[in-house]
């Protein structure tokens, strides 16, 4: 494809002696032929590496070292205003048949698309340096995980793929002579001319962005952002868009899910995961501290973010591919999640928060554990911040500040985190955030109702991508911006692993839908959320114990009040009708909803599906008469 590397192009492609993949060199020639990178330098993951390259971003005034007395290891980095989010108008799904990607993905035909991106990423390295990134998405060498290999003009990226993912020589030494790789290429989209030097701290390209894969010959190409899940190509882009291929070709599930382990004062531990969109509190839920009145329940953390599941011997067994967290930092504080607060002491990367006068970091939120806002900072655009500014609305941190961590940071980390093997699933969580409409936690009648009641989710738009908030959309399974391809298709695979799992006569794992956002006449949040969420975790135990019979709604099977125990929270029997009641007007209109998702997606849409809602729309149409 592209012009043999002709000596005085670059010196040498410095590959290190411990790379024997032969695909791998040949591919990292071929990019650097397209890209014209001033050099090339291969990641070994090592500590020493990390601090130098931190080092480095200090001195180009990406990273501000933040004061070691207070956050140990710790860096500060703000982007350019217009890179602060994933963009999804701009990401594309590059099947050969459109049908293939669906009607919920952006897509354009890949000769289209490489014709496009040829001329974008000639180039676009000159007078940087080409970052090559091997890490493992999951243990090292464990059957659920998979390689990747990050090629990547920005420094940044590369020391944030050394928090998310396993990174480097050991994920090289996994890959041999032949493994398979899953290419990544990135460019911030900035190429600089001879002698140039980059006149901002955050180079990207602020007017022409694409994330892209090609799901057939599994590839991503990523140019002209470095912000988040479109620039560390491992998470959204690898672990969910091309894995959700490779899970639908193979027979596994790569989830937008958080992974928990619950452990009971008796020593019975589950396991559950949870999908919900981007900033609907995820990594909250994944280090939930139990409250008063669970004395002896413990909370493990194995994902925050995404699962990768595997059926085995009757079970689905399930490992997160990610080794960090690049979490949401406004609304984190003590009170809605320690165990993350306590995980951001040392050794963090934070983006897009405020500064404070003594070099620490501040966002929305921590006013709750400082009991006061801060007389003055320096916000994440570089301004002069004071509690004025509060009040006229204007935030210190970008809404979707994050910040980027190492999981062996966490106190709550499950032993099990890093078990090649994975962790066998107990119960599946669907939740969006609906202030309205979704009762507090409905369990599906049977594997076929879970799935229906995960493909009608609807949320509430965050800051998390590029666009308007607070707005209702479908998000089937979380997955609606992550599904990489049809979605209609991703449906039936759910119903057909289910299938398959009950014909070799496994116990299938039960599935809730749950809504912690219940709002109340006043607009308030009514269900307290955050460790009161263990209450609702409890009776999904229960229920797994046999311990509670709940009752039947048209929706599925809700706690009764008196299931809940309810020691240690003053919550009424009327307030919990408030976030468990089902009101069939809202529910009438609800199904309208539905009804619209399936009509975008009626093509290859499980007949199942149509089945089961008509059945609710059933028990909706007794219940109004
Ligand atoms: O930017 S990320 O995609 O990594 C975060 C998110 O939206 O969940
Ligand atoms: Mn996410």
């Amino acid at each position: 494809m592209n012009a043999p590397l002709t000596p005085g192009m670059i010196k040498d492609l410095n590959v290190p002696d411990y790379v024997r993949n032969a695909r791998l060199i040949a591919w990292v020639g071929d990019m650097v032929a397209l890209c014209k990178p001033e050099r090339v330098h291969w990641c070994d993951g090592s500590q020493a590496e990390y601090d130098r390259l931190c080092q480095q971003l200090v001195e180009a005034g990406t990273f501000k070292k933040l004061n070691p007395a207070k956050r140990p290891g710790s860096f500060l980095a703000c982007s350019d205003p217009s890179d602060v989010a994933r963009v999804e108008d701009r990401t594309f799904i590059c099947s050969e048949k459109q049908e293939d990607a669906g009607p919920t993905n952006n897509w354009t035909p890949p000769a289209e698309m490489r014709a496009k991106l040829e001329p974008l990423f000639d180039g676009c390295m000159r007078g940087r340096t080409m970052y090559v990134i091997p890490f493992s998405m999951g243990p090292l060498g464990s059957p659920i995980a998979h390689i990747g290999v990050e090629l990547s003009d920005s420094a940044y990226v590369a020391v944030n793929m050394k928090l998310m993912t396993r990174m480097g020589r050991g994920a090289v030494e996994v890959l041999g002579d032949d493994g398979e790789f899953v290419p990544c290429v990135h460019s911030v989209g900035a190429p600089l001319a001879e002698g140039e030097q980059d006149q901002t701290s955050w180079p990207c390209n602020p007017t022409v962005k694409y994330i892209v894969h090609y799901p057939e010959t599994r590839e991503i190409w990523s140019y002209g952002s470095g912000y988040g899940g479109n620039a560390l190509l491992g998470k959204k882009c690898f672990a969910l868009r091309i894995a959700s291929n490779m899970g639908r070709d193979q027979g596994w599930l790569a989830e937008h899910m958080l992974i928990l382990g619950v452990t009971s004062p008796e020593g019975r531990k589950y396991h559950v995961a949870a999908a919900f969109p981007s900033a609907c509190g995820k990594t909250n839920f994944s280090m939930l501290v139990p409250p008063a009145g669970f004395e002896g329940w413990q909370v493990t953390t194995i994902g925050d973010d995404i699962a990768w599941i595997k059926p085995r011997d009757g079970r689905l067994y399930a490992i997160n591919p990610e080794a960090g967290y690049f979490g949401v930092a406004p609304g984190t504080n003590t009170l809605t999640n320690p165990n993350c607060m306590a995980s951001l002491n040392e050794n963090v990367i934070f983006t897009n928060v405020a500064l404070t006068d003594d070099g620490d970091v501040w966002w929305e939120g921590m006013e709750k554990d400082q009991g006061r806002l801060p007389a003055h900072l320096i916000d994440w655009q570089g301004k002069d911040w004071t509690p004025e500014d509060a009040q006229a609305g204007r935030k210190a941190a970008h809404p979707n500040a994050r910040f980027t961590v190492a999981a062996t940071n966490n106190p709550a980390l499950d032993p099990a985190w890093d078990d090649p093997a994975g962790v066998p699933i107990d119960a599946f969580i669907f939740g969006g955030r609906r202030s309205t409409t979704v009762p507090l936690v409905t369990e599906a009648r049977d594997w076929t109702e879970g799935v229906y009641m995960a493909a009608t989710m609807g949320s509430e738009t965050t800051a998390a991508a590029f666009g308007a908030q607070g707005v209702v959309r479908r998000d089937p399974f979380a997955m609606l911006p992550f599904c990489g391809y049809n979605m209609a298709d991703y449906f039936g695979h759910w119903l057909k692993l289910g299938e398959q799992l009950k014909a070799a006569g496994a116990r299938l794992p039960a599935i809730y839908c749950v809504n912690w956002f219940r709002k109340d006449a006043d607009g308030k949040f009514v269900w307290p959320g955050y460790g009161e969420n263990m209450r609702v975790l409890k009776w999904i135990i229960d229920r797994a114990e046999n311990r509670a019979a709940g009752q039947q709604t048209m929706f599925g099977v809700t706690p009764t009040y008196g299931e809940i125990n309810w020691t240690g929270l003053a919550f009424s029997p009327e307030q919990f009708a408030t976030v468990t009641s089902i009101d069939p007007g809202a529910w009438a209109q609800e199904f309208h909803l539905h009804d619209e998702l399936f009509t975008q997606l009626a093509h290859g849409l499980p007949p199942a599906l149509t089945a089961t809602k008509a059945a609710m729309a059933q028990r909706l149409e007794a219940l109004a008469h």
